[in-house]
């Protein structure tokens, strides 16, 4: 594992002055009603990074109101797909001239890396906003064959005023799968950012003012889930709310949907996906996927492959193998462009990861590397293998969300379909094998939302990702996300000399 220091890292990128920390609501940016504040925290060192504007119920509502104002009366929904296409692109342009200063924000705030955010993470943003601009001319309904005596089709529209609850993990990525597809909807919006990352939101505001999207279409609150959060998913005048987080968090935003107005939900929740490695994978490659699998972004990312599962054969040299390239894996400040994984997003992360590390060491599983805290200061954690980790034992059955990987060693095919299906959660799976029938066997058995073969975490704007069973329901990505911002309406009229 590459050592950690703080020192004189700043040098390797300017931090940026942090120009937004109010509310942004009807165009504007604004104090909160109560005047209260909170601290975003950098998690490299635990220090205030800045004091954002704490929104709560009162100031939900301003923000709905002004949302409602620019669905029912506006011009959003009214525009043609391709003029809102065409702020939507200069929406996307702004952010790629601003890449550095918004990756680094994220880094500051999520302690993502920079050297990622600079090159994958922000123009990704912008590609994710013309992916969806491209769709927005293209929003029609079918014409239907009734009977002879009528004439019947549907129309698309959007769905109107939309919550989208975020988390820290993905702050910008998160941020416009969900804001993408509803602006190319045309629905309007109240975000609310996690608030542990509110940084970029913020910014997103900001530019999507410059970009001629119209006062109350994008609205943010920066707040707190039990406050902010909750008055949005049961607020009576939003029409859908768009969740990602914890799965316990979801079913609170579900329950406060159906005790309002029965808003449309959409979940994306937690995961514990599993990887299956089987005999005839190439060593090295298989090796590869399985630590990218778990230590991608920290292990912050609901889809990681936070369970392997290598077929005895390969056992031993995939697992020598993989243990080697964990401790090669290079942790510290994620300004540093060697650095491979930076800090937990929080003091409350950082200690959740610990304890699973410390309930694994208690049921017994086998620790091969990792299982402690990295330097003085910051939330760093080393990458973490268990090996001989049984399906009872907690680091199998919940989501740990950090650098932890649970190991076990199967035989058959049976076996390790029915011990990756033994999870309540189904977000993706990854198989490694060069037996095209072992892969399409397993893929059609395994209830997840994505499967990758012979490869892991390969997004694609096109390509939808979202949950079976307790990893909820609702898809990001693709054509499919487009859809939840948006309703059928069959519009039918006789035919003349018709019965009617
Ligand atoms: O999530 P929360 P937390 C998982 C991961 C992590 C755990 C806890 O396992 O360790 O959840 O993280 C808002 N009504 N994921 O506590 O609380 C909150 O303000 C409405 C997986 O940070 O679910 C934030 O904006 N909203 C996940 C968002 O919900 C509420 C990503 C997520 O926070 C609310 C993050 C309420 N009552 C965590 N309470 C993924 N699927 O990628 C909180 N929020």
């Amino acid at each position: 594992m590459g050592s950690h220091s703080n020192d004189g890292l700043e040098s390797f990128v300017k931090i940026p002055t942090i120009k937004f920390t109010k509310l942004f609501i009807n165009g504007e940016f604004v104090d909160s009603i109560s005047g209260k504040t909170f601290e975003t925290i950098d998690p490299r060192t635990g220090e205030v990074i800045a004091r954002i504007a704490e929104g709560d119920k009162e100031d939900v509502d301003l923000a709905v109101k002004a949302a409602r104002h620019a669905f029912d009366d506006g011009l959003w929904p009214r525009l043609s797909g391709a003029e809102r296409a065409k702020r939507m692109m200069k929406f996307a342009d702004l952010i790629d001239q601003n890449v550095e200063e918004l990756a680094a924000l994220d880094t500051i705030d999520a302690g993502k890396l920079f050297s990622k955010g600079k090159t994958v993470d922000i123009p990704h943003a912008a590609s994710v906003i013309r992916y969806y601009a491209g769709a927005a001319d293209k929003i029609h309904g079918e014409v239907l064959k009734m009977s002879n005596a009528f004439h019947a089709y549907t129309l698309r529209e959007p769905i109107g005023v939309v919550g989208l609850i975020i988390p820290w993990n993905y702050p910008t990525t998160l941020f416009f799968l969900k804001v993408g597809p509803a602006l190319a909807a045309g629905c309007t919006m109240i975000v609310k950012p996690a608030e542990q990352t509110p940084l970029s939101a913020l910014y997103y505001a900001h530019l999507a003012k410059l970009a001629g999207i119209p006062d109350g279409v994008l609205n943010i609150i920066t707040g707190f889930g039990a406050t902010a959060g909750a008055a949005i998913s049961s607020h009576m005048d939003i029409d859908a709310v768009n969740f990602t987080g914890s799965t316990e968090v979801g079913r609170i935003v579900m329950k406060a949907a159906a005790e309002s107005n029965l808003k449309v939900v959409s979940l994306e929740l937690e995961g514990k996906s599993p990887l299956i490695i089987f005999d005839d994978a190439d060593v090295d490659m298989a090796a590869q996927l399985a630590l990218i699998g778990i230590l991608h972004n920290k292990g912050e990312i609901c889809v990681a492959s936070s369970r392997l599962y290598v077929q005895e054969g390969i056992y031993e040299k995939l697992v020598e193998k993989l243990v080697e390239k964990a401790k090669a894996w290079v942790v510290g400040d994620p300004f540093d462009p060697k650095v491979q994984h930076g800090p937990q997003v929080d003091k409350q992360q950082f200690e959740k990861i610990l304890t699973y590390i410390e309930h694994g060491k208690k049921e017994g599983a086998t620790l091969l590397t990792g299982g402690k805290p990295l330097g003085e200061k910051g939330y760093y954690i080393e990458p973490t293998i268990f090996a001989e980790v049984k399906e009872d034992m907690l680091i199998a059955k919940d989501e740990i969300f950090g650098p932890v990987l649970a190991l076990a060693k199967f035989k058959t095919i049976d076996e390790a379909i029915k011990r990756a299906n033994s999870t309540r959660y189904g977000l993706a799976a990854g198989i490694v094998t060069k037996d095209l029938n072992v892969a399409n066997t397993v893929s059609r058995s395994i209830r997840a939302g994505t499967i990758w073969i012979n490869c892991y975490f390969a997004f694609d704007n096109d390509c939808p990702i979202g949950g079976y069973k307790m990893s909820g329901f609702g898809r990001d990505f693709g054509l499919e996300a487009l859809h939840k911002y948006l309703q059928v309406k069959s519009v039918v009229t006789p035919l003349y000399n018709s019965p009617w």
